[in-house]
């Protein structure tokens, strides 16, 4: 096992540059299920078309084993629900069209529903062991979960966050990250969104007005300064 660097690095960001510690950061990757990203899934059921979100794939993919070689924390979440429906709120059911509601079956089972063939990760993101999956009924990652307590135990103070979709489930947590103190980054090659002009002014909104949430980069640029130190 790696142990993470305690010296801090700089990238390449909007809107500047930014220092990180590798020691006390953590990737989080959002909800890159089959439920989202697959032509059988959730999301394509909803009509929207997955290809278009598929493009985030591969950087994340060498994101994902940049930061595993740096020694950096990885957290992977997924949304989804129990299979009583006891943590879905009404609400949030009643917005789903007929027949295809959380909880209904298709042709990965249950949507959004845990344990079922959807709502695991895609393959290529699977985790490794020590690695944390948080398991939320909500859009932002912090909503209803533990993720606040495994962060402050392991003392990380940046996230790196990324994954899908760019506008709902990316936003909503950084949006709570920012509120709760950490630094925030996101590379935008790493996110993905079923509608692009919806991804761009989201990640705009981001760094905008000074960096009001956080900071966005990308890939490239974190695994360049990742790949630089350990040489
Ligand atoms: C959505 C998500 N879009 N992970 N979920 O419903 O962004």
């Amino acid at each position: 096992m790696t142990l993470a660097s305690t010296l801090p690095l700089t990238v390449k960001a909007d809107p500047g540059d930014i220092s990180f510690v590798p020691a006390t950061t953590a990737l989080i990757i959002i909800d890159m299920q089959r439920d989202f990203l697959e032509e059988d899934g959730f999301g394509a059921a909803l009509g929207n078309q997955v290809s278009v979100l598929r493009d985030c794939v591969v950087p994340c993919v060498a994101l994902l084993a940049a930061m595993r070689e740096a020694g950096i924390t990885v957290i992977h979440t997924r949304e989804g629900h129990r299979s009583d429906l006891q943590d879905v709120h009404p609400e949030k059911l009643a917005r789903c069209p007929p027949g295809k509601k959380i909880g209904d079956t298709g042709p990965m089972g249950r949507i959004l529903i845990r344990g079922e063939a959807g709502h695991d990760f895609i393959p290529e993101l699977l985790t490794v062991a020590g690695e944390v999956i948080i398991d939320k009924p909500g859009k932002g990652a912090f909503y209803s979960t533990d993720l606040d307590l495994v962060l402050r135990r392991q003392a990380i103070t940046t996230l790196v966050i990324c994954g899908v979709t760019t506008e709902v489930c990316v936003h909503s947590t950084v949006r709570e990250a920012n509120d709760r103190g950490y630094r925030v980054i996101v590379p935008g090659d790493c996110c993905g969104s079923y509608f692009p002009e919806f991804h761009s002014m989201a990640l705009k909104m981001i760094s905008a007005q000074g960096g009001i949430f956080g900071y966005t980069t990308s890939s490239s640029a974190l695994i360049s300064v990742l790949q630089h130190t350990a040489a």
